[in-house]
């Protein structure tokens, strides 16, 4: 997919103005081609940074160069880093030069596959990279650096040797003509199969919370009108992004923001009031919005009003709701209540988003609603690549076990047996088909 032999270049730092930015080289010519840049008769130090100074006719500056020499690099070919004063029209002028020099603009995600070719990192580790660069959590920065430090791929590994050793033992008995397991017997087979198994279902139970920490989820506040819907909403987000009044109806379009809560990102959305009988088009157009964000988000926030009676309405978006995973808050807790939280089935939490009393229970009970303690437990599987993977893995361990109980010559046993490891590997990338790599790499910017 990508020429692997040349020399490619790119800015590696964002998009923007900054202290530094830094120009990124690697193939076989990066060390020439940073010579000539900065004039340079002695070779780079490995390792070193090097003071130098660059002068491409149409910029000028003074930066620091750094050589990695092959393999110990990020890509494991020749590297050599350029900073410079992070101004982009520096940084490209850096980049043209370097490409008047023979050096080629790198693709999309080029460094890293390149890292991954060179077997620097597999392919866990490649999309680490992209995930720890891209996370807006702390949790979702250390589950993604887990992965880079080669967590996931360890376990991979580990169940992928079992497999071949049992595999070299069932093939070793097809080599004898008579009938029956010779190198082991089917009992022993199945049983090491089946540890094998319990070691991905442990994976896979980390997954749809590893899944949660990366990708996030959407929350739905939902409410009939003046509830304190857009005061919930700007206490989570903490900023006033929503315009709150005191008169029903303010909230029309949908409102979206993204908030940390407890590691796992939420992309809050506000809506406007849900009532029966709204006869203005455009609060019915509102409505009808709320109600179809309230139907596809992971989670619904209720929010029921204290300091009034419950209303119709309220039981309507109650009943709407009573299937999905929910939490119901009971808001202007700092007024005088005119119901108890008994009135309403099943637990309510008392909030205030004037006085931001109950918030962080709110908080929690949002966590908790996807799936149990976030702080500690760090996930080894966030990715869906991966856990169809490794689903399809155990699958294909099932049925060996079940060959192996059976009795079933062992090539049927072994059939199934290639078939998990193929899938494992695939998680890692030794065996991983061009369409594979290409998306995976696609999604990367320049320069990574
Ligand atoms: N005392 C008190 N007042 C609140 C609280 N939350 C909201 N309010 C007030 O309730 C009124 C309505 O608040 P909004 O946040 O606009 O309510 P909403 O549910 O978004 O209303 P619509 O957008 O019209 O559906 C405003 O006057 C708020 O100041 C609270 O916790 N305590
Ligand atoms: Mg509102």
């Amino acid at each position: 997919m990508f020429s692997v032999d040349d020399t490619i270049v790119a800015i590696a730092t964002p998009v923007g103005r900054g202290g530094i930015g830094v120009v990124r080289i690697s193939g076989p010519d990066a060390a020439a081609i940073a010579a000539t840049l900065t004039n340079s008769d002695k070779p780079f130090e490995p390792r070193h940074a090097t003071l130098a100074r660059i002068d491409t006719g149409a910029a000028a500056d003074q930066v620091i160069v750094t050589f990695f020499p092959a393999p110990h690099s990020y890509t494991g070919e020749h590297v050599v880093e350029i900073s410079a004063h992070g101004s982009p029209v520096l940084l490209r002028a850096i980049v043209a030069a370097a490409m008047r020099r023979g050096a080629r603009l790198a693709e999309p995600g080029e460094f890293t596959f390149r890292a991954f070719l060179r077997e620097r990192i597999d392919l866990v580790q490649a999309e680490a990279v992209r995930d720890l660069v891209d996370a807006v959590t702390p949790l979702q920065a250390r589950a993604a650096y887990d992965q880079l430090e080669g967590t996931l791929t360890e376990r991979i590994h580990a169940a992928d040797a079992r497999l071949f050793d049992l595999t070299v033992k069932l093939e070793a008995s097809l080599d004898f003509p008579e009938e029956g397991y010779h190198f082991i017997e089917s009992g022993d087979a199945s049983r090491e199969i089946n540890e094998i198994g319990a070691s991905l279902d442990a994976l896979l139970a980390s997954a749809s919370r590893g899944r949660l920490v990366r990708e996030g989820l959407q929350a739905a506040i939902v409410g009939r009108p003046n509830a304190g819907k857009s005061s919930l909403f700007n206490a989570l987000a903490g900023a006033g992004r929503a315009i709150v009044t005191e008169i029903p109806g303010t909230t029309r379009d949908l409102l979206t923001e993204l908030v940390d809560v407890e590691g796992i990102p939420m992309t809050f959305v506000d809506t406007a009031g849900i009532r029966e009988g709204a006869a203005d088009p455009v609060e019915r157009e509102g409505i009808a919005r709320a109600e179809a964000a309230r139907d596809v988000a992971h989670v619904v926030v209720v929010v029921l009003d204290r300091s009034r009676a419950l209303t119709d309405d309220d039981r309507a978006i109650l009943d709407a709701t009573k299937d999905r995973a929910r939490v119901i808050v009971a808001n202007k807790a700092d007024l005088d209540s005119a119901w108890s939280l008994g009135d309403v089935g099943g637990s309510v939490l008392p909030v205030s988003a004037k006085t931001e009393e109950g918030l962080s229970d709110l908080r929690r009970a949002l966590a908790n609603i996807t799936g149990g303690d976030t702080a500690r437990d760090v996930p080894a599987v966030t990715n869906i690549r991966h856990m169809d993977l490794i689903e399809r893995a155990r699958s294909a361990l099932a049925r060996a076990a079940a060959a192996a109980d059976a009795r079933t010559p062992e090539e049927f046993v072994v059939a199934d047996l290639e078939e998990a490891r193929r899938l494992l590997e695939e998680v890692t990338g030794v065996r991983t088909t061009d369409d594979v790599l290409h998306a995976i790499f696609e999604r990367f910017c320049i320069g990574k």
